[in-house]
């Protein structure tokens, strides 16, 4: 029996991210799913923000799955997902920072405006724009791939992997697409689909249709 014990979701990306890290180190846990519909009573007690994942290890609690993939990673080192060199762990943060900041806003204004025309235009413009900004301020400048920091899979792979897991639905609902250009993007999403990490966490497409279809039916 594992020490670390990991709240989690079955659909929810955020959750994979940490999943994956897990499958990618090696690093056992008892996995707990939390009914978010219907959350109980001692999950309400055990998370301050009542969101998954969280991880109990040695009885102390860590949230916010890039916060738990950055604790992970300090308590076990190997194999690295980060660099070694300070920049570019500082580069792989701030491409990290950029999923979340940046990229996933745009994913969510797709879903939040679903019902406004103009606005899905404007939105669908604004996932390619940053697409195309981390093909090329990204993936292009830190290296030749197959990764995101380039040869060595990093945090950064696995920060990014559930969402793109997940476009498919964007484009069959919503339109966004991914630019022509976005050719080392196509390669890191082909290279990331053959991880065994992603294997072991992957939903169908049928499975994230379903849940995003519910969006429209609820509107
Ligand atoms: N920033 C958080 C987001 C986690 C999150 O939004 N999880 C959702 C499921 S995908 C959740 O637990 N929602 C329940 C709630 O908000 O009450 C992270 O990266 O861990």
């Amino acid at each position: 029996m594992s020490d670390i014990e990991l709240f989690s979701f079955e659909a929810c990306p955020f959750a994979q991210r940490t999943r994956m890290m897990m499958i990618e180190k090696g690093i056992e846990c008892s996995l707990t799913e939390v009914d978010l519909y219907n959350k109980p009573d001692w999950w309400k007690e055990l998370s301050p923000h009542g969101k998954v994942p969280l991880i109990r290890h040695n009885g102390e609690i860590v949230y916010e799955s890039r916060i738990i993939n950055e604790y992970l990673e300090d308590v076990f080192p190997e194999p690295p997902l980060l660099p070694a060199d300070p920049l570019r762990r500082a580069m792989a943060r701030i491409w990290i920072d950029y999923c979340d900041t940046y990229f996933l806003p745009a994913l969510h204004k797709l879903i939040a405006d679903r019902q406004d025309k103009e606005k899905q235009k404007e939105n669908r413009t604004l996932i390619a724009e940053k697409l195309l900004f981390i093909e090329n301020e990204g993936l292009r400048k830190l290296g030749d791939g197959p990764y995101f920091m380039g040869r060595e899979l990093t945090l950064v792979d696995l920060q990014y992997m559930p969402f793109i897991e997940r476009f498919p639905c964007y484009e069959e609902l919503w339109g966004a697409s991914i630019p022509e250009e976005c050719t080392r993007f196509r390669d890191w999403f082909e290279t990331m689909q053959a991880r065994e990490s992603h294997h072991k966490t992957v939903n169908t497409l049928e499975f994230h249709m379903q849940r995003y279809s519910k969006y429209d039916k609820a509107a």
